[in-house]
C-alpha cells in the first residue's frame, strides 16, 4: 500500500466525507482548506485522508482536496468497504470509521471531525461503524458531538459499553452539534487541550487502549436554538422516510433539509464547529509532541 507523505507526530488527521458528501460546493472546499489552515496556524500539520483510484492517501494535497470537493461518483468509504475501494480502484471519501483506521495505519493519533456517526433513532439497528472503530482504535477524536439526527443517549450507551471515555472540553454536557447542551453528562471535563493531552498520555499507556472521544461545543456565536433544530430534523426525517431512503443515504438528505429549514444558519454553525474542533485538536497534538 502506498502513501504520499511520511507520518509525523505533531499532526491532525481530518476526514473527507464532510468534503465529498457532507457540505455543498463551494463551502465544502472552503471548509476543507480552512480546517487545514487552522491546524497549520496553530503550529501543527494537517493530513486530510482519502482514497484516490484505490490508493490510500496520507494527506491529500490541495488539488486532490479540490477533486474530492467537485468530482462525481466519489464513494463514501467506511470500515466495511475500505478493501473494496482498493480492489475496485475507487475514489473514496473516508468517514470517521475509515479515517480512524487510516490514522492508525499511517501512525497518527489525533483526529478532528464535525460530528461522529452513532445510533440512529427508531430502533432499526442502524448503528454507525464509527462507534466500534472508536472502541478498537487508539486515536484521540475531536468532535462537536454526534450528528444531531441520532439518538444521543443510545450513542453514549454504546460508547460506555465498548469502553470509550467521553471527555468534555470546557463542558460537562455532551453537546448537540448545532447547539451546546443536551443535558447528557460526559465522563470527565478538561478545561484546555493541554489537559486533554495529559489525559491521553495516561490512557494510551494502558494495555490495549481504546480510542477516546473529546467533545467540543459549537462556538456560542454560531449556536442555533435547540427547538428550531429539533423541529427541522423531525420534519426532514419524516420526509426521508416518505422518500424511502435508508442507511447511508439518510444523513446527506437530512442535513440538506436542515440547511434549508434554518435558512443556512445550520451550515454556518457546521463550518464554525469544524474549525473550532480542528483548532482544539491542533493545540492538543502540539502539546503531545512536546513530551
Ligand atoms: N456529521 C455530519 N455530516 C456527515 C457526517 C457526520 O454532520 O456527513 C459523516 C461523517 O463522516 C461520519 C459519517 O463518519 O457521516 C457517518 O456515517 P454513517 O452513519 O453512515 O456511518
Ligand atoms: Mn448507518
Amino acid at each position: 500500500m502506498t502513501s504520499s507523505a511520511v507520518s509525523i507526530p505533531n499532526a491532525v488527521t481530518l476526514e473527507s466525507v464532510v468534503i465529498a458528501h457532507g457540505l455543498p460546493y463551494p463551502r465544502n472546499l472552503e471548509t476543507a482548506l480552512g480546517m487545514e489552515e487552522v491546524v497549520r496556524r496553530a503550529g501543527s500539520h494537517p493530513r486530510t485522508l482519502g482514497i484516490l483510484q484505490g490508493q490510500l492517501i496520507n494527506g491529500l494535497d490541495k488539488a486532490q482536496i479540490e477533486y474530492m470537493a467537485t468530482a462525481e461518483g466519489v464513494h463514501k468509504i467506511s470500515r466495511r468497504n475500505l478493501s473494496l475501494a482498493r480492489a475496485r480502484q475507487w475514489d473514496g471519501a473516508t468517514t470517521v470509521a475509515a479515517s480512524l483506521w487510516l490514522s492508525r495505519f499511517f501512525g497518527y493519533e489525533v483526529f478532528a471531525t464535525g460530528g461522529i456517526g452513532g445510533v440512529h433513532r427508531g430502533g432499526a439497528m442502524d448503528i454507525s461503524a464509527d462507534l466500534p472503530e472508536l472502541a478498537r482504535t487508539p486515536i484521540l477524536t475531536f468532535c462537536a458531538g454526534a450528528k444531531s439526527i441520532l439518538d444521543l443517549a443510545a450513542t453514549l450507551e454504546f460508547l460506555e459499553t465498548w469502553g470509550v471515555p467521553v471527555v468534555g472540553l470546557g463542558t460537562d454536557e455532551f453537546p448537540g452539534f448545532f447547539y451546546r447542551g443536551t443535558g447528557l453528562a460526559v465522563d470527565i471535563t478538561c478545561d484546555t487541550p493541554e489537559e486533554v493531552a495529559d489525559l491521553w498520555r495516561i490512557h494510551r499507556a494502558m494495555p490495549d487502549p481504546s480510542g477516546m472521544l473529546v467533545v467540543v461545543p459549537v462556538p456560542e456565536v454560531a449556536e442555533l436554538p435547540k427547538v428550531e433544530v429539533e423541529e427541522a430534523i423531525q420534519a426532514a426525517l419524516r420526509a426521508a422516510q416518505a422518500a424511502g431512503l435508508r442507511s447511508a443515504a439518510v444523513t446527506p438528505f437530512v442535513m440538506e433539509k436542515v440547511i434549508e429549514a434554518t435558512a443556512g444558519r445550520s451550515l454556518h454553525a457546521n463550518l464554525a464547529l469544524l474549525q473550532n474542533n480542528a483548532h482544539a485538536a491542533a493545540m492538543c497534538a502540539l502539546a503531545l509532541s512536546r513530551t
